[in-house]
């Protein structure tokens, strides 16, 4: 078993799509293990995209994160790091395959619906980011 981080992303919340993002995981198998509704500060979205602070797209990408609540979670299954990323789709809206979750709902590439870590220590770092080991169930 393996734990990932997943948000939902402002833009995708404001659409009213975190129940519908939320059940494809869900009906894939994966467990919540943890949930949060929150909006982030600058300092904790500069802290998430922290690999990112020298690209051109940085401010606009902390801008985008903070602009309104996000729902993050903790997923657990077989290989949930790589099998929630394929499932989401490529970065690129307009690459991503239909029937991915970016290639189904959006355009922008900024706010590309939903974010998910990209492999373990990555995953350990972002859950520990939003959640404490207590909230984790
Ligand atoms: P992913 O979210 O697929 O792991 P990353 O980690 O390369 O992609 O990028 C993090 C976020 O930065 C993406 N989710 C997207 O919102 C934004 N982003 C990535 N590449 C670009 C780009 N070329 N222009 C604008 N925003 C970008």
């Amino acid at each position: 078993m393996e734990r990932t981080f997943m948000m939902v992303k402002p833009g995708a919340v404001a659409r009213g799509l975190v129940g519908e993002i939320l059940a494809r995981f869900e009906r894939k198998g994966f467990r919540i293990r943890a949930m949060k509704y929150l909006r982030l500060d600058r300092a904790l979205a500069e802290e998430h995209y922290a690999e990112h602070r020298e690209k051109d797209f940085f401010n606009n990408l902390v801008s985008s994160i903070t602009s309104g609540p996000v729902a993050a979670f903790v997923l657990e299954g077989p290989e949930a790091i790589s099998v929630v990323r394929k499932m989401m789709g490529a970065t690129n809206p307009m690459a991503a395959e239909p029937g991915t979750i970016r290639g189904d709902y959006g355009l922008d590439i900024e706010a590309n619906i939903v974010h998910g870590s990209d492999g373990p220590a990555s995953a350990d770092r972002e859950i520990g980011l939003y959640f404490r080991e207590e909230e984790i169930i």
